[in-house]
């Protein structure tokens, strides 16, 4: 027997990979992480599990008829490796000659691997790229709507794509912590790219005791961990904007806003305040207005603004509260409502966002760029914003709005998805189905049979980080870990990369795909530009081989604290802002140039299509969050043992208040039926007085498991949610803005079928 151990890394931390004569035993997390996450125990079982794809394989009536209906119903046929890529280089080869480049979706979003080559995201635009290109997809699920309202208002993206104040910064000065969308610790277990050491949970207890005071706004008291002693302001979904537009109002009444600060680093303020003051519509945005709507207190809302006023303050928010209809709006609030209360720039002052959505976020870092691999140019220039995945399979040839231009959805023949599960991430996911069977195919690189890879015709078989080598960091971590193959490829599976490389030989791009470098050489190569970056920063990384042998190295702490806006702050003109003004724009002229409806010129309370006030709620009167799941990420591992381990009456959970449960009869641990005029799914109900009435919880990520009723046995809250982007400026995803009702699930008890593989027949047909 011989146990050798490797070092690996996953999204949710880093970990030696045990394993005893070839096979994996066990993962041991990193030894200098103080808080791993239990994810870890998750990656044996699943890397042998019967739901990995041995081989390619085709979807059968596909491969006999080129069938298109059948997605996700049909049995698949094996095949050998050179009649699979035959088939692929075939049909790419048709696409582009029938309808150019553009007939080929490759936007394929997801998150892939931690490993940043094997990066299958990365590996299939820069393969299609290379080929002539295919229509891309821009932004993210994530923080999409904020990643272009950002740069209108301060100039960048920053504060939700890199940094922000720091956690040294804010603990040494920060009184008052106002978040929006709490904190909730199950978030800080992962982080794009994976972590050394897990943080959040330190942090917060340190801030605690410097005896910062922490408020908690949410719908949610389970967002804000007991140790923080946190006072809870239970809001109703969606109505964050209307609260903060109370408590300016407050500010500006009582002449606590900082007219200094607004006259010198911010435009549009006397435009902004005829709206907060009603001059401009007739309603003032009094305490009194917003408690109607957000059913906080006025009170409340008065107070937390007159005690943000009295000290220094740190308003930070969950991306979760970007990813609903109107979105944009809670975080240009945000932003002016720091901009009165005259804090950003300050240390331990003014806004930022995600200290609640992901490990990392206020870790203080050398600003040193992580290993990246880069896709190169798109040649075919076409590029939906990624939630509108949708709507571009529904409606070629019409127009869409986006960020001040108008652009055409081209027509789709081909998609290609590799590092990413569509049929777990995007919303109204029977919408999705509809649609699905419209183009002529669908390839899908997996290491699963992953709701996604079911309904796709070609299914490749793809490693898992711990059958390669690769390099692997995060922006947010301050460790880069070399990524060292640990066992044999589980079957016949190959890298994501070796099957590019061999579909670009076939078509005649391999030099433009590879550069003329196998993986040894780029991973040599990613080391080189980590390593230059490092160096142009000061800091010496060791050689290839010293950082392969040792598995990993650790940054040097900054030399100081970083405090987001500092420098503009210090002096606007030497140090504008990216904006047109130099300035935050409270008022944007650009927004308001693009005459948008559905986002006017400055932050303003949009109902969202659906929520607690809206019509549609005496029909369906739960506001259904959908949030981040606590024992997986996202979709990944659901069949596995940790996330298998959180489930109730065999499916996801369904959190409800125990009144509102008790008015529907249900009681812990029943089975129920989740439904609105978009679809219904079971799930099991786990009473939580911690939730305000009126909302439920669902975690996102159950596999997708649709009976052929279309009721979706798994609990995959995405049956449910609702498909629109947050506006015609961003196009980001709605997600969280979703009304529900629930009743007691009388029927049977219909098993999720999705955790077998389907039926797979052996190679010899066609
Ligand atoms: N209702 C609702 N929906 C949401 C959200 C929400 O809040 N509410 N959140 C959204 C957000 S923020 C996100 S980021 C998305 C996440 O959506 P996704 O990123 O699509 O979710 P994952 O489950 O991480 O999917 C990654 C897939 O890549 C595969 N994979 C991993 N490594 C490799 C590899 O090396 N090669 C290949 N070929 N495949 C690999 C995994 O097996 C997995 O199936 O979900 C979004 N959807
Ligand atoms: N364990 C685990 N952690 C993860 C992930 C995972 O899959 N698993 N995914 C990672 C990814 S890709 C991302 S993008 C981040 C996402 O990070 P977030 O989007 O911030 O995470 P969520 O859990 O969706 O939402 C955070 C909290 O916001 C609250 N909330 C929802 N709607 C509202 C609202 O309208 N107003 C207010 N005030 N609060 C609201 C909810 O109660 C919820 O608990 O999480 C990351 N962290
Ligand atoms: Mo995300």
């Amino acid at each position: 027997m011989t146990i050798r151990r490797f070092q690996q890394l996953a999204h949710w931390g880093a970990y030696t990979a045990v394993v005893e004569d070839g096979r994996l035993i066990a993962c041991e997390s990193f030894a200098r992480n103080p808080a791993p996450s239990p994810m870890l125990g998750a990656i044996p079982a699943m890397v042998y599990s019967p739901l990995r794809i041995e081989r390619p394989a085709v979807r059968k009536s596909w491969l006999l008829r080129r069938e298109r209906s059948g997605r996700g119903s049909d049995s698949f046929v094996e095949v050998s490796w050179d009649q699979a890529l035959t088939l692929v280089a075939e049909e790419l080869a048709r696409v582009r000659a029938e309808r150019g480049s553009q007939g080929i979706f490759g936007g394929s979003y997801g998150w892939s691997s931690a490993g940043r080559f094997h990066h299958a995201r990365t590996q299939v635009r820069r393969f299609l790229f290379s080929g002539g290109g295919c229509t891309d997809s821009v932004g993210n699920y994530s923080w999409g709507a904020a990643q272009f309202l950002l740069p209108h208002v301060i100039g960048t993206h920053e504060p939700v794509s890199g940094r922000v104040t720091d956690w040294n910064s804010v603990i040494a000065n920060s009184r008052l912590i106002m978040a929006f969308g709490g904190l909730a610790l199950k978030n800080g277990q992962v982080t794009s790219g994976g972590a050394g050491a897990h943080t959040m949970e330190a942090w917060l207890r340190r801030a605690r005791e410097a005896g910062i005071r922490f408020v908690v706004i949410s719908p949610n008291r389970g967002d804000a961990p007991e140790f923080l002693a946190a006072q809870w302001m239970a809001l109703r979904p969606n109505t964050d904007t209307a609260l903060m537009l109370g408590m300016a109002h407050t500010l500006q009444a009582e002449g606590l806003h900082d007219s200094a600060f607004l006259a010198s680093h911010c435009t549009g303020f006397d435009a902004f305040r005829r709206y907060l003051t009603g001059t401009q519509d007739g309603t003032p945005k009094s305490a009194a207005w917003a408690a109607a709507i957000c059913g906080v207190d006025a009170d409340l809302i008065c107070a937390l603004a007159r005690q943000a006023a009295a000290t220094r303050t740190l308003v930070t928010m969950a991306w979760a509260l970007q990813r609903a209809h109107h979105g944009e709006q809670p975080y240009w609030m945000a932003i002016a409502l720091a901009a009165m209360l005259g804090q950003i720039g300050l240390p331990g002052g003014g806004f930022a966002f995600g200290h609640g959505s992901m490990n990392g976020v206020g870790n203080p870092r050398v600003d040193l760029p992580s290993p990246e691999f880069a896709t190169g140019p798109n040649p075919a220039g076409r590029a939906i914003p990624v939630a509108r995945l949708t709507d571009m399979l529904e409606n070629p040839g019409a127009a869409f709005d986006f960020n001040g231009r108008q652009d055409i959805y081209p027509d789709i023949d081909l998609i290609y998805w590799a590092g990413g599960n569509p049929f777990h991430h995007h919303q109204d996911l029977n919408r999705l189905t509809r649609i699905w069977h419209k183009p002529a195919t669908v390839v899908v690189h997996e290491s699963w049979w992953t709701p996604s890879a079911r309904r796709a015709d070609i299914v490749l078989p793809a490693t898992t980080t711990l059958e390669r080598n690769d390099i692997g960091g995060s922006s947010r971590d301050r460790f880069i870990f070399a990524m060292q193959r640990a066992i044999a490829p589980v079957g016949e599976s190959r890298d994501d990369f070796d099957i590019f490389r061999e579909l670009a030989a076939r078509a005649g791009h391999e030099p433009a795909f590879t550069e003329g470098r196998d993986t040894d050489a780029w991973l040599r190569e990613l080391w080189r530009r980590v390593s230059v970056g490092a160096d142009s920063g000061g800091v010496t990384l060791p050689a290839y081989e010293e950082f392969i042998a040792r598995g990993w190295v650790e940054l040097p702490p900054p030399a100081r604290d970083y405090v987001m806006f500092e420098a503009f702050r210090a002096d606007p003109i030497a140090h504008p802002l990216r904006t047109p003004s130099g300035r935050i724009e409270l008022v944007s002229q650009a927004i308001g140039g693009f005459g948008y409806a559905d986002c006017p010129a400055h932050p303003t309370w949009l109902p969202p299509a659906e929520w607690l006030g809206a019509a549609a709620a005496a029909q369906f009167p739960l506001h259904l969050v959908t949030i981040q799941p606590p024992h997986r990420l996202h979709s990944q591992m659901d069949p596995g043992p940790v996330s298998q381990a959180g489930k109730v009456a065999g499916r996801e959970c369904l959190a409800i208040n125990p009144g509102d449960a008790a008015a529907r009869g249900l009681s812990d641990g029943d089975l129920a039926r989740v439904f609105n005029q978009r679809g219904a799914c079971l799930a099991g109900v786990v009473l939580d007085e911690a939730l305000m009435p009126g909302v439920v919880v669902m975690a996102t990520g159950a596999w997708f498991d649709p009976a052929v009723d279309g009721l979706e046995r798994g609990g995959n809250p995405n049956v449910l949610s609702l498909d629109v982007g947050t506006s015609s400026l961003t196009q980001g995803p709605s997600a969280l803005s979703v009304l529900v009702e629930v009743e007691g699930w009388t029927g049977k008890a219909m098993p999720v079928e999705v955790y077998r593989a389907p039926r797979i027949e052996p190679a010899g047909i066609g």
